[in-house]
């Protein structure tokens, strides 16, 4: 793959979400194409080193009996159960050891499918001076969707990598990005 050109600069963050096994092929909750994000974002994690930005790493990490679970009500089989392998971030992604985690989805009332939700991200990256975010991984119509649209409201510059990112299903994608683009979400080039 040719080597991308990222802009990043001083005052950005990487924020790559929920790239884990159960929303890969042969998971629990199967995103269609969803490892094909990964080498386009092991690209922007190089140049993210390289640049001395910041890297997010989020994962879904449900307790048994999540309320998003089907059993319990919730719109979603059961995926991401914590300790398991299905929660594990994919192998082909190159976590760094500098990338900074965020573990959401714990909550035994709620679900939290923004990186914003009850993380205190907000407040760290405006303790850092992160005034842009550039977001990318999975599900472009679930967890992409929140915590773009969270980081406008936040007041921070939002751009999602479209090549680095698949909806659950192409219709919540193509509804996914009307309602970033409505709320200012911006798309990057690469
Ligand atoms: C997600 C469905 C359920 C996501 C999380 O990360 O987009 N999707 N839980
Ligand atoms: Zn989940």
């Amino acid at each position: 793959m040719r080597h991308i050109e990222t802009s990043l600069r001083q005052g950005d963050a990487l924020i790559i979400v929920d790239v884990q096994n159960d929303f890969c092929p042969g998971g629990a909750l199967p995103i269609e194409e969803g490892d094909q994000v990964i080498p386009l974002l092991n690209q922007w994690i190089d140049d993210a080193l390289l640049a001395d930005i910041p890297i997010y790493v989020s994962r879904d990490w449900h307790p048994v009996n999540h309320p998003s679970f089907e059993e319990q009500g919730g719109p979603w089989p059961s995926h991401c159960l914590q300790d398991t392998m299905g929660a594990r971030f994919h192998p082909e992604l190159r976590v760094p050891e500098s990338a900074i985690k965020i573990t959401k989805g714990v909550r035994f009332d709620q679900d939290q499918n923004s990186v914003f939700d009850q993380t205190g991200l907000a407040v760290q990256l405006r303790k850092k001076n992160i005034r842009r975010v550039y977001i990318g991984g999975l599900a472009e119509d679930v967890c992409v969707l929140a915590s773009a649209l969270d980081g406008i409201q936040e007041g921070f510059e939002v751009l999602v990598i479209p090549d680095a990112t698949r909806p659950v299903t192409p219709e919540g994608g193509e509804n996914a990005r009307r309602r970033m683009r409505s709320a200012g979400v911006r798309f990057s080039g690469n």
